[in-house]
């Protein structure tokens, strides 16, 4: 029996195109599933390193011995990388190592490391390259967030509003993401330019970024550090989230340094109370973000900053009547302070992609980038650093970073090498398998 259109007929039962393709999206999501549910759980084995010595996982992960020992020895002054399209290099590919590129200029800077533009020698391509000291990460009791961070890179990320991750290695003393070079400003420079943006325009900013944030929530990650230095815009005015983990040194409200990173405004109340989070805590913070955009401060904003957080936690939000109806709704549904009621708590990035605020979007088009930006950056080419903060970019390049010649373990730098083993391998068994 056949059916019009194409058909496959199994044992007696047709199974019509459509079928097939419905049968075929399932099993391909139920695959990405498990593949995830196995990413996890490789992620925890390898960061366990008593596990990761017990001869039955070693066997599970197929750990190359040699790969292992060569590493172990902390010899990294030939960096393990991984490539563009996160492929393990092995011994016969040439490997990415800090030397193959020229470091131009500084254009961020954190805690642990640096920004900086640095141009390929051989393609001429520019990228991002974040730096960051193994020193500074272990005295700063960091090191989950960084690999964290690493992990989340290289989850093979890839959305068209995200900052796009294309090698990553190793030296003794430091870690190299090369990133995508996006010089179209931060997204908030431009806001403290022209003080708001009109409805429209903060629209499609916080559409991009939502259906940013959805993509990471489909893979089980939460951004959670969604705050304006990290959202750029690119050459021709499309969001770019760049950060997952170089963060500026932040207070927590007794006063002490904790892990709440950069501007503290953005802070969910559950966040400000160290109570459970999840990803509803990103909603929250795109409701700052289009609150800011619209009325030219963040939410619950004070100049004093116990003040601010006691807004955050109590005082209910009162929004001035100057934005339309749906944009009240929006705000009202994204900062509640009650996460279980937070527009998004059901049913994530769809909750927020049938609001009517979002109606005007298509999210097809969005998604392809066929929605003209509603500004465009003046930028003259990649060397036109106009929109990145003299503050850094008048920093000297450490001549040092280009360099190989890393081989001299002090002691004190052992002791980070040794702290960061699953930098290189973690990725190795992570890409190889998955
Ligand atoms: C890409 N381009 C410019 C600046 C950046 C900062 C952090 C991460 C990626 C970046």
């Amino acid at each position: 029996r056949t059916c019009k259109g194409m058909a496959v007929t199994q044992t007696g039962c047709d199974l019509t195109y459509s079928r097939m393709r419905g049968l075929f999206a399932f099993l391909t999501a139920f695959i990405k599933d498990r593949k995830m549910g196995l990413n996890d759980f490789i992620q925890k084995l390898v960061s366990n390193p008593q596990i990761c010595q017990h001869s039955d996982v070693r066997v599970f992960l197929q750990i190359n011995e040699n790969v292992l020992e060569g590493e172990s020895d902390c010899d990294t002054s030939t960096p393990v990388s991984v490539s563009e399209n996160n492929q393990i290099l092995d011994s016969t590919t040439p490997l990415v190592m800090p030397s193959d590129f020229h470091y131009l200029k500084i254009i961020g800077k954190g805690n642990f490391g640096k920004v900086v533009l640095a141009k390929h020698k051989e393609n001429g391509k520019y990228f991002a390259v974040k730096v960051l000291q193994k020193k500074m990460i272990l005295k700063k009791k960091e090191q989950k967030h960084i690999m964290a961070e690493r992990s989340v890179l290289l989850k093979n990320l890839k959305h068209p509003f995200l900052v796009g991750l294309h090698y990553s290695f190793q030296t003794t003393d430091r870690l190299f993401f090369v990133l995508d070079y996006v010089n179209g400003g931060e997204l908030f420079y431009h806001l403290q330019r022209e003080r708001i943006f009109l409805e429209p325009r903060a629209r499609f900013y916080a559409a991009e970024i939502a259906s940013a944030l959805g993509y990471l929530h489909s893979l089980h990650i939460v951004y959670r550090d969604l705050k304006p230095e990290n959202i750029l815009l690119d050459l021709k005015g499309h969001v770019v989230l760049t950060d997952f983990g170089l963060c500026k040194e932040g207070l927590d409200p007794n006063g002490t340094t904790s892990t709440f990173c950069g501007t503290p405004e953005y802070l969910a109340p559950e966040v400000l109370q160290k109570q459970p989070y999840d990803r509803t805590v990103d909603w929250w913070c795109l409701g700052s973000v289009l609150y800011e955009m619209l009325y030219g401060l963040p939410p619950f904003y004070s100049r004093n900053t116990a003040e601010m957080y006691n807004n955050i936690l109590n005082k209910p939000l009162q929004l001035k009547a100057n934005i339309s109806n749906s944009a009240q709704d929006v705000l009202e549904g994204l900062l509640q302070k009650d996460r279980r009621q937070r527009l998004g708590a059901k049913e994530d990035f769809l909750d927020l992609k049938f609001h009517a605020f979002f109606s005007p979007i298509n999210w097809d088009d969005l998604m392809n980038k066929k929605i003209a930006p509603p500004f465009v950056p003046t930028v003259s080419g990649p060397t036109d650093l106009r929109h990145f903060d003299p503050e850094f970019t008048q920093l000297p390049v450490p001549s040092s970073l280009g360099k190989c010649d890393e081989t001299l373990i002090t002691s004190s730098i052992q002791e980070a090498a040794e702290a960061f083993p699953g930098f290189s391998y973690t990725s190795t068994i992570e890409d190889t398998y998955l």
